[in-house]
C-alpha cells in the first residue's frame, strides 16, 4: 500500500521541491510562506539558506540556476515587490536549470500590511503561474512548475494562499525525479539584457506567452470537470476546494495553471452550461479575462474582493445569482495574437555598437579578470559593455546589484569558486551592499570586483554616497567601501586601477584566496580627467599585428596595414603598453619601448 503522509501545503511544496530534484532552496521568511524553507532546511538533498531580502534571494537562486541546478526561492506576496527587479528581466533571460518562485498571498491580512494578489504579477512578467488547491497538489504541481521552467525558458510562479499554506492534507509521496546534468554555457545574447539583446528575448517572451496559452489549453492540471446542475464554475487555488464543497452538482472549470488562461476552454465550459460563475479570492483576475472575451459571468459583483473566503461565503454569494434567468447565450470572441512590431529597418550606415571610452579603467579590470576560469557575473553600468566583444568579459546583467547574489548562489551550487562578481561604485550603494552580507552570512565563496570610478558615469556623472557628492554640488560625508566590506567581515582590498601589475596582482591574489573577498579597482571615470597622461606611440618595426592590444576593446586603437595605428582619442592610461609582449607600445619619450616583453613572441 502506497505511504500516505500529512502536510502542511508549505510542507508539500518542500518536499514536492526535493522530490522534483531541486537542490537549492532560499527566501526571505514572511507568512505564510515561511515553512517552506524552514522545513526544506531539515530535508536531505538540498542546500537551503535564509537570505537578506527577497531581491538577493532571488538572485542567490538565478544564479544557482545558472549553476545546473533547479531551484525554488519562496517568499510572502509583499516579498515579490522587493524581488521585482530581478523578476521582470528573469522572464526575458529565462534559466538554466529550472527556477521556481513560490509566493504566498495573505487574503484577508492574518499578518501583512496590504492584500496583494500575485497572479497580476504573472501577468506582468509573462511567467507561468500554478495554483494548488491542496497540499496534495502543493506537493505534485511543485515537479509541474520545474517541467514548465525548463521546457519553456521561463521562470515559474507557484501561488499559494494562507488556508492552503497552513491548512494540512494528505500527500501521496511519487516517484523522485531524475534528472541529467545540466552544464552552464556561456550565453551573452540570453544573459547578458543590454538594450540589443534584451529586445530580441523580449520578442521570444511574447512567443513564449502564446506557446504557454497552448499548453493551457491541452494541459491536465487545467480540468474541465463535468457535472449534473446547468451551473458552471471556474475557479484555482484553495477557492477551487470552497466552490466544490458548496455547489457539488456544478461543472468546473478548475485552473491550476491559471496564467495564461486558457481561452478555448473557458468557452467550452459556456457550452456546457447556461450560467458561469468565477470564484477567486481577491482580485477578478480570471474574470476580468472571461468578460474580456465577451462572455457573461458571474464574479466579484457576487464573491467578495477582500478577505479569504470559505465555502459558506461562496454559497452564500452565489446563490441568489446563480438561480437567476440565465443571460443570452454569447459566442466568445477571442483576442487576437498580439502583433510584433518590425524591426527596424537597416540604417544603410556601418553599425556602432557602444563601447567603453579609451582610457575607461573597467577595461584594465576585465582584461585582468578573463584570464582567470570563473563566469564573471555582471551588473548595470558603463561596464555591462564589457560583456561585448571584444572584451567578452561578462557573463550575466539582470538588474542593478544582481551580480553578488548571483555569484553566491552559482558558487553555492557547485561548492566551489566557480564565479565572480562585477559592479560598479554607484550600483554597489545601489544594491551591492545587501548581497555582500548575505554572502558572508551564508558563506559563500566569491570574488566581488567593485569598479569605483568615483561616480554614477552611466547616467551621467551624478554623486553617491560613495563620493559624498550630493545633488545640489555640495558635499556630505563620503562612505568608505573598504570600510565598510570590512565592517561587514569580508575581507577587501583597494587598489589603484590604473596601475595593472598592481591590479592584476590583487585580482589573481583574490582568485586564489579561499572564502569571499572583494578587490575596489579605484580610478576615477575618464570623463572626470581632463589632462591627457600621456601621449603613446607605436614602434612599427616591432608591432606584428598580433591582436593582443586590440582585445582590451580600446576605440582608440585599431588595425593599420602594417601596424595598430593610434586615433587622437587616446587618453594615454597606457593599458595597451601592459598587454603589448613586443614592447610596440610605448609613452612617447620613455626609454625602452614598452614595458613588458623584449624579445617575447
Ligand atoms: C533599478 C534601476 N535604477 C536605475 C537604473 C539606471 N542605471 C543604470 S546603471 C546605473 C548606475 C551605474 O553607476 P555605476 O555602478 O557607478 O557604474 P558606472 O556607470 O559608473 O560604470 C543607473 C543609475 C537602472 N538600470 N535600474
Amino acid at each position: 500500500m502506497e505511504r500516505t503522509l500529512f502536510f502542511s501545503g508549505n510542507e508539500a511544496i518542500a518536499h514536492g521541491a526535493v522530490r522534483a530534484g531541486a537542490a537549492f532552496a532560499c527566501g526571505y521568511p514572511g507568512t505564510p510562506s515561511t515553512e517552506i524553507l524552514q522545513t526544506a532546511a531539515r530535508l536531505d538533498g538540498i542546500h537551503a539558506e535564509w537570505c537578506v531580502n527577497e531581491k538577493v534571494a532571488l538572485e542567490t537562486a538565478v544564479g544557482a540556476s545558472l549553476a545546473g541546478v533547479r531551484s525554488i526561492v519562496t517568499m510572502k506576496h509583499v516579498g515579490l515587490n522587493v524581488a521585482a527587479d530581478p523578476f521582470m528581466t528573469l522572464s526575458l533571460t529565462g534559466v538554466n536549470a529550472g527556477l521556481v518562485i513560490v509566493s504566498a498571498d495573505d487574503p484577508g491580512m492574518h499578518s501583512s500590511q496590504n492584500e496583494q494578489d500575485s497572479r497580476a504579477y504573472a501577468k506582468f512578467a509573462k511567467v507561468p503561474m500554478l495554483e494548488p488547491s491542496d497540499s496534495q497538489e502543493a506537493y505534485d504541481f511543485v515537479a509541474e512548475a520545474f517541467a514548465l521552467s525548463e521546457e519553456f525558458d521561463t521562470p515559474v510562479l507557484l501561488r499559494s494562499t494562507t488556508r492552503l499554506s497552513h491548512g494540512r492534507g494528505q500527500v501521496i509521496p511519487r516517484v523522485p525525479v531524475v534528472l541529467g546534468p545540466r552544464d552552464y554555457a556561456r550565453d551573452i545574447g540570453k544573459y547578458v539584457m543590454v538594450p540589443h539583446y534584451a529586445r530580441m528575448r523580449n520578442r521570444l517572451v511574447l512567443e513564449r506567452l502564446q506557446k504557454l496559452r497552448a499548453r493551457a489549453e491541452e494541459s491536465p492540471l487545467n480540468v474541465l470537470e463535468a457535472g449534473t446542475a446547468d451551473v458552471g464554475i471556474i475557479a484555482a487555488g484553495v477557492a477551487y476546494a470552497y466552490a466544490r464543497e458548496a455547489f457539488p452538482k456544478a461543472w468546473f472549470l478548475k485552473l491550476g495553471m491559471s496564467h495564461p488562461l486558457p481561452y478555448r476552454k473557458v468557452a467550452r465550459l459556456f457550452r456546457q452550461v447556461s450560467r458561469v460563475a468565477v470564484v477567486e479570492e481577491l482580485d477578478p483576475f480570471i474574470e476580468e479575462q472571461v468578460r474580456a472575451l465577451g462572455l457573461p459571468v458571474v464574479g466579484k459583483e457576487a464573491i467578495p474582493a477582500d478577505g479569504e473566503l470559505d465555502q459558506d461565503i461562496v454559497f452564500r454569494a452565489l446563490e441568489p445569482f446563480l438561480s437567476r434567468r440565465p443571460p443570452r447565450r454569447r459566442r466568445p470572441v477571442f483576442p487576437p495574437v498580439p502583433r510584433l512590431a518590425d524591426p527596424p529597418p537597416a540604417p544603410g550606415l556601418p553599425v556602432r555598437p557602444p563601447v567603453l571610452c579609451p582610457g575607461c579603467t573597467h577595461r584594465a579590470v576585465f582584461t585582468a579578470l578573463r584570464t582567470h576560469r570563473l563566469a564573471p557575473m555582471g551588473d548595470i553600468g558603463c561596464y555591462t559593455l564589457g560583456a561585448l566583444p571584444p572584451l567578452l568579459a561578462l557573463d550575466s546583467c539582470l538588474c542593478m546589484g544582481a551580480s553578488i547574489g548571483m555569484m553566491a548562489g552559482f558558487n553555492q551550487a557547485l561548492g566551489r569558486k566557480a564565479a565572480a562578481a562585477v559592479i560598479g561604485d554607484s550600483t554597489f550603494f545601489h544594491s551591492g551592499v545587501t548581497p555582500l552580507i548575505d554572502a558572508h552570512y551564508n558563506a559563500a565563496d566569491g570574488l566581488v570586483i567593485v569598479l569605483d570610478n568615483r561616480t554614477t558615469a552611466m547616467t551621467g556623472l551624478q554623486g553617491h554616497p560613495g563620493t559624498g557628492l550630493r545633488a545640489d554640488g555640495s558635499r556630505g560625508p563620503a562612505v568608505d567601501i573598504q570600510k565598510l566590506c570590512e565592517g561587514i567581515g569580508v575581507r577587501c582590498h583597494t587598489v589603484d586601477a590604473s596601475d595593472y601589475g598592481v591590479l592584476e596582482a590583487a585580482v589573481k591574489a583574490e582568485v586564489d584566496a579561499p572564502g569571499l573577498g572583494v578587490v575596489v579597482a579605484l580610478a576615477p571615470c575618464v570623463l572626470m580627467v581632463p589632462e591627457k597622461a600621456g601621449e603613446i606611440v607605436i614602434d612599427d618595426e616591432r608591432c606584428n599585428l598580433c591582436g593582443l592590444c586590440l582585445d582590451v576593446g580600446c576605440p582608440a586603437l585599431a588595425r593599420g596595414e602594417d601596424s595598430v595605428s593610434i586615433a587622437g582619442s587616446c587618453t594615454g592610461c597606457g593599458l595597451c603598453t601592459e598587454v603589448c609582449r613586443r614592447g610596440a607600445l610605448s609613452f612617447a619619450g620613455a626609454t625602452g619601448a614598452g614595458t613588458a616583453g623584449e624579445g617575447a613572441p
